[in-house]
């Protein structure tokens, strides 16, 4: 921010998820997302052909790593244009053929758009542009040029009149071609590889040789100093100097004539409506997928975010702690960094460690540089050992994953957490960005260092449940070491917080067809309360309902609210963490004979049971 005029709210809480509760009531609550897209995701920038992916689609399945959606990156495209399919490398007919492979599958496609049109007059989309007059100006009227992948390009201008009637218009002739499940839009801070403009006076038809290498790193200008809106008085501490540096100058003109200076920011936000629009008007009543990398307030009642390019380092695999918790109280819940890094080589360990996080991060992808090593999960035997382990929690607990993004769709609070919203009152939780919390709970305390294999880990008082072995470490306000080994996260359960889980599947929508289960945690009062919410999972008009989950003195009461979405899955089995001895199982009225009790380091774990989640019921543990 420049200088202007501010307006300020206030949001009085008074707890952290009491502030952003009120945020989002005024930005807009978080977007609802399709049941799939908390399923994991690959991607990479640099895949060769649509083959290399089918490849890559097939050895997730022989490695048993759960794959829900194959993303391809701008390397599908004809010379980088969007719109258009590699004829090639990635042909749309062979496009066509894996969209089906997938779909047959229960897997997803997602590609990415970026909003840079290649100044072309042979290019349709930028002649229909022209046409419509949707592009950024400079202030004599002429098209604003900057450059981007495939070459010199123009730069929709969302205030424009006709610039939705256009992009709408572009986006379905491209899906009426293929009909992918979500889009990735980028570059819409708008980045360009120029200084500002490119300059004017460039024909239509230049178009340079492709990327990088033959166009090398802007050369700074000279600075006109008097010219307030190119160099503001108050500027922002841009370390490349300029402040229009590799993006849409501030001196450009959108329509009315109103200054990029003035609404620079609000780019990535007006493509991320633009592009929502579209979505919803060609699939009526479908919830859209849409990840975008610029984002402003209110962003996440129209998009996902990933944090941008990160380093392959065990550096920023911390650092996407901290990201992650960010965006959850921007109200952008549907957050996460790429998985293994972006920029740099990742290593085995650090592959390993960071799908551990990975893992539960609510957008849970895989993304690479080009260039960079490969690092899909089945790369190396410890990280799929790893991937399976961390993704079979996650897909286990779909669920509780979705519940708590309904919590946020309604609330605005965040699915992952920082510990401190949870424990204001121990300033210890703080300054903690080493873990954090799924919903309130489910502790994730990762290794963040390199050839550590134990973990320092904070436990806040009360009582956690260790995911795995079930034995319980006591909270006392103060750090635990914890075995790591490489395959190995420290995944807790909050005495006091009931999980909803389903059977794990290769897909989500395999998992929905799975029996459910519950993981009762209790607390030291033999107590612990959860929730769950059902619905479709894919459209807007789905009915729904509530069930609220309940245990005490030995009795677990499942009480669904009158919505009217039915689920079909029985309840089969109870983990009882922190109960034992338990000898006979009552459902209701009706003896569970079939009941199977099993009893390890404090847990009772019952299976065999056959409980219709849509109708009240009581189960009683003796
Ligand atoms: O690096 O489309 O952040 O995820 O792979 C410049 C290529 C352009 C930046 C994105 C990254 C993506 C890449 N893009």
């Amino acid at each position: 921010m420049l200088g202007g005029t501010a307006d300020f709210y206030f949001f009085n809480g008074p707890t952290a998820l009491d502030v952003i509760d009120q945020y989002t009531e005024l930005v807009g609550r978080p977007n609802r997302i399709p049941y799939w897209a908390l399923g994991f995701q690959n991607c990479r920038y640099g895949y060769k052909s649509v083959y290399e992916v089918n490849d890559v689609i097939a050895n997730y399945s022989k490695a048993n790593i759960p794959l829900e959606v194959a993303w391809t990156d701008i390397d599908y495209m004809d010379r980088t244009r969007d719109f258009t399919f590699d004829p090639v490398n990635f042909p749309l007919s062979e496009m066509k053929k894996q969209l089906e492979y997938l779909h047959a599958h229960n897997q997803k496609m997602v590609l990415m758009t970026n909003p840079a049109i290649q100044r072309n007059s042979t290019y349709d989309p930028y002649a229909r542009g022209l046409e419509k007059n949707v592009f950024v100006k400079n202030a004599d009227g002429s098209v604003f040029v900057g450059q981007v992948w495939p070459g010199y390009t123009a730069f929709p201008d969302w205030f424009a009149p006709n610039t939705q009637s256009w992009w709408s218009g572009e986006l379905k002739r491209y899906f009426d071609d293929l009909a992918i499940d979500g889009m990735w839009i980028d570059m819409n801070e708008a980045a360009s590889f120029c200084t500002g403009s490119c300059g004017s006076g460039i024909p239509d038809d230049v178009v340079p040789q492709l990327p990088w290498e033959a166009n090398p790193p802007p050369v700074y200008r000279p600075l006109d100093t008097g010219n307030k809106i190119l160099v503001p008085p108050y500027t922002i501490h841009n370390p490349w100097v300029e402040l229009s540096n590799k993006t849409i100058e501030t001196t450009a003109v959108h329509a009315n004539g109103v200054l990029d200076y003035h609404v620079h920011n609000l780019y990535g936000l007006m493509m991320s409506t633009a592009t929502r629009k579209f979505l919803t008007s060609y699939r009526p009543n479908t919830r859209p997928f849409l990840l975008s990398r610029s984002t402003f307030a209110g962003s996440g009642a129209l998009v996902n975010h990933w944090t941008g390019d990160n380093e392959s380092s065990f550096r920023d695999l911390h650092v996407s702690i901290a990201s992650m918790l960010d965006f959850g109280i921007f109200g952008i819940p549907m957050v996460g960094a790429d998985i293994c890094g972006f920029n740099r080589n990742a290593t085995e360990e650090l592959c390993a460690r960071w799908i551990e996080v990975g893992a539960f991060y609510p957008f849970s992808r895989n993304h690479n540089a080009i260039g960079e090593k490969p690092q899909e999960l089945y790369r190396w035997e410890s990280v799929a050992e790893a991937s399976r382990r961390a993704l079979a929690i996650r897909y286990a607990l779909l669920p509780y994953f979705y519940t708590n993004y309904q919590r946020a769709v309604e609330n605005g609070w965040p699915v992952a957490r920082p510990l401190v919203f949870q424990y204001p009152e121990i300033a210890a939780t703080a300054g903690n960005d080493k873990q954090f919390l799924i919903g309130d709970g489910l502790l994730i305390s990762p290794v963040l260092t390199q050839g550590a294999t134990t973990v320092d880990a904070f436990f806040p008082k009360g009582v956690w449940y260790d995911w795995y072995t079930h034995k319980a470490v006591k909270g006392e306000n103060k750090e635990v070491t914890l075995d790591a080994p490489l395959e190995h996260v420290n995944v807790h359960v909050r005495g006091g917080s009931i999980l909803p889980a389903q059977v794990p599947a290769m897909t989500t929508t395999d998992s929905r067809k799975n029996d459910y289960y519950l993981v009762v945690a209790v607390d030291e009062k033999n107590r612990a309360s959860g929730r769950l919410y059902l619905d479709d999972g894919e459209t807007f008009d789905t009915p729904h309902r509530w069930i609220s989950l309940e245990y005490k003195n030995g009795k677990l009461s499942i009480s669904p609210d009158s919505g009217s979405y039915n689920v079909a899955p029985k309840l089969s089995k109870v983990v009882l963490l922190g109960v034992d001895g338990v000898k006979s199982v009552r459902v209701e009225n009706s003896k569970q004979s079939s009941a199977k009790i099993s009893l390890e380091n404090g847990s009772t774990t019952v299976e065999g049971l056959s409980i219709d989640l849509n109708k009240r019921s009581t189960v009683s543990f003796k």
